[in-house]
This record gives structure tokens, C-alpha cells and sequence, in this order.
């Protein structure tokens, strides 16, 4: 059953109240029939509050002051306060309110640092008063695709809510990570994803074997253990990249490709043996190495 709020009683007895809107026009409805199904008995025009975002449990809405209010349902909407004053639209210079929610039975808040493209929650009680403030969590960062998915809205303007990245393996380290145009990129834990290019182009799905990723991913746990010499590594396989989707000379082949690994693993295995041992095990470890692609 939909809400009077926006009525204010003027005679209630017999069976009909005499009620008076905001601009003090009288009706005489009958309450508790919401004739148009629109949530509210009586005009639209009625209702005070304009709304700024309705996803999810909670709405948040402004009256015509520009003062905020979180409101559930059709329910009478209640003044989100911050050390007893109400906040208002543009009451923090650079701050953009976004969206009100019940979080998993917490009241929150979601505003944008419009310059800094970072997105900031507050917590507040039952009664939306502010509790606590939390984060700085940017654009285009998981934390911030979380509360994107919390909150149900698009803060970044890329028409997805929440993460628009879907994970294709994530062993060791590095996960290797492609959006929704299929493109590739390497994700560290949770953080923000980069992009794996190839001579400028970001490469994609389709474009090389899947057996290809593997070994990449496979290349950037190396560097873990041996740094930049690891990367060097990843970047070598990457100009070999743009050959392996047509076989035009042997070096196109997946074992020769292969091969050229193993090879290049031994050459920097062998770099932290021990120097006496330069003409002894080195050398015959790189000599059968390199003999393995021929
Ligand atoms: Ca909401
Ligand atoms: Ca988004």
C-alpha cells in the first residue's frame, strides 16, 4: 500500500479526510487506493521529492531545496545528516553524492571526488546520520567496482556496473584477466589491470593460441624470482606474439617457439650459478639448451 506522506490532513472525520498537498490544494482521496499504480495516491506532481538514483533497497532523493534524503519504497524519506545538519547537493566543493544503500544491513553513502575520480563511502546509523567515512578507492579499481556492484550504479561511465573484467586463469602471481571486448590484460592481486600490448596494440582473444597466455603468465612468475631479467623475458615472447597466429618460417612453429624458451630460461639460470663454474656447467647447459630447437 503506497504512502500519503505528502498530504497533510486538514479534517479526517467521517469517512473521508479533507487533505491539503505542499501547495495547499485540497483533496479528498480516498486512502489507500493507489488508482494508477504510480506509488503514490493522488497527483505525482505531489510528491516533493526528486529522485537521484533509485538502484537497489534505497533511494536517494532530493526535495525542492536540494536537501538529501535516503527513502525506501514509497516510505516517508529520511534527512541524511551529518553532525545534525542536513547535507545538501554540492554542500562539499569537488563532492558529487551519488547513491544511498543498506550495505549488508548498513546504511552507506557513496559520493565522487569529481576532480580526483575517486570514489569515498560513508557509514551511518538507522537513522542516516553519519557515523564514519571510508576509503579513496579510484576509478576503475576493484574497490571501486565493488561499490559499484553495492551500490548497483555506473561510476565510471564504461556502462558496466562492477567489474567489467572476467578472469581466464589465475595461477601464481599475475591473473590473466580479459574486459568485455575481449582484450587482454595482467592483474596483480586487485589491483587495477594493465593492458598487455604488443607494438602498441593491445592484444586480444582470438588473435593467438591460448597455449601462448599460459606460457605468458608463466613468464611474468619469473619475474618474481629474477626481476627485471624476468620482464625482458616477457618482452621477447611478446614480439614473437604477432607471428604465431600464421606460420610463415619455422620460427612460427609452437615447439621451435617453445624451444627458444627453454633456451632462454637456461641462459638466465645459468647467470646465478657460481663463477667457477662458467666453463663447467654453464657452458654445457646453454650448449644443450640452444641444440634443443635445431
Ligand atoms: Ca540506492
Ligand atoms: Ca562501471
Amino acid at each position: 500500500m503506497a504512502n500519503s506522506y505528502q498530504y497533510t490532513t486538514v479534517e479526517s472525520s467521517g469517512n473521508t479526510k479533507l487533505v491539503k498537498d505542499t501547495t495547499n490544494k485540497f483533496f479528498a482521496p480516498i486512502f489507500g487506493i493507489d488508482t494508477n499504480g504510480d506509488g503514490y495516491i493522488g497527483s505525482p506532481a505531489g510528491n516533493p521529492y526528486i529522485s537521484i538514483e533509485s538502484s537497489g533497497n534505497t533511494k536517494l532523493v532530493k526535495d525542492t531545496t536540494n536537501k538529501f534524503f535516503a527513502q525506501v519504497g514509497q516510505t516517508i524519506p529520511t534527512a541524511i545528516n551529518n553532525g545534525g545538519q542536513q547535507i545538501f547537493q554540492n554542500i562539499y566543493a569537488g563532492w558529487q553524492t551519488l547513491a544511498a544503500e543498506t550495505v549488508n544491513g548498513q546504511n552507506q553513502v557513496l559520493w565522487k571526488n569529481t576532480a580526483g575520480d575517486y570514489l569515498h563511502i560513508w557509514r551511518l546509523d538507522n537513522n542516516w546520520n553519519w557515523v564514519s567515512s571510508e576509503g579513496k578507492f579510484a576509478l576503475n579499481s576493484a574497490a571501486a567496482f565493488t561499490q559499484e556492484t553495492n551500490f548497483g550504479i555506473d561510476t565510471n561511465g564504461d556502462g558496466i556496473i562492477g567489474s567489467p573484467y572476467t578472469t581466464v586463469e589465475s595461477s601464481g602471481n599475475t591473473k590473466l584477466v580479459k574486459d568485455t571486448a575481449n582484450k587482454f590484460f595482467a592483474q596483480v592481486g586487485t589491483n587495477t589491470p594493465t593492458a598487455i600490448n604488443n607494438g602498441g596494440q593491445q592484444i586480444f582473444q582470438g588473435k593467438i593460441s591460448s597455449l601462448w597466455f599460459r606460457l605468458c603468465c608463466s613468464i611474468q612468475f619469473w619475474t618474481k624470482n629474477f626481476g627485471s631479467t624476468g620482464l625482458s623475458m616477457l618482452n621477447w615472447r611478446e614480439q614473437g606474439t604477432g607471428r604465431m597466429s600464421d606460420i610463415n618460417d619455422f620460427k612460427d612453429l609452437i615447439i621451435w617457439q617453445k624451444g627458444m624458451d627453454i633456451a632462454q630460461r637456461c641462459y638466465f639460470l645459468t647467470k646465478l650459478f657460481p663463477k667457477d663454474e662458467l666453463y663447467g656447467m654453464v657452458q654445457q647447459i646453454r650448449r644443450s639448451a640452444v641444440s634443443i630447437r635445431c
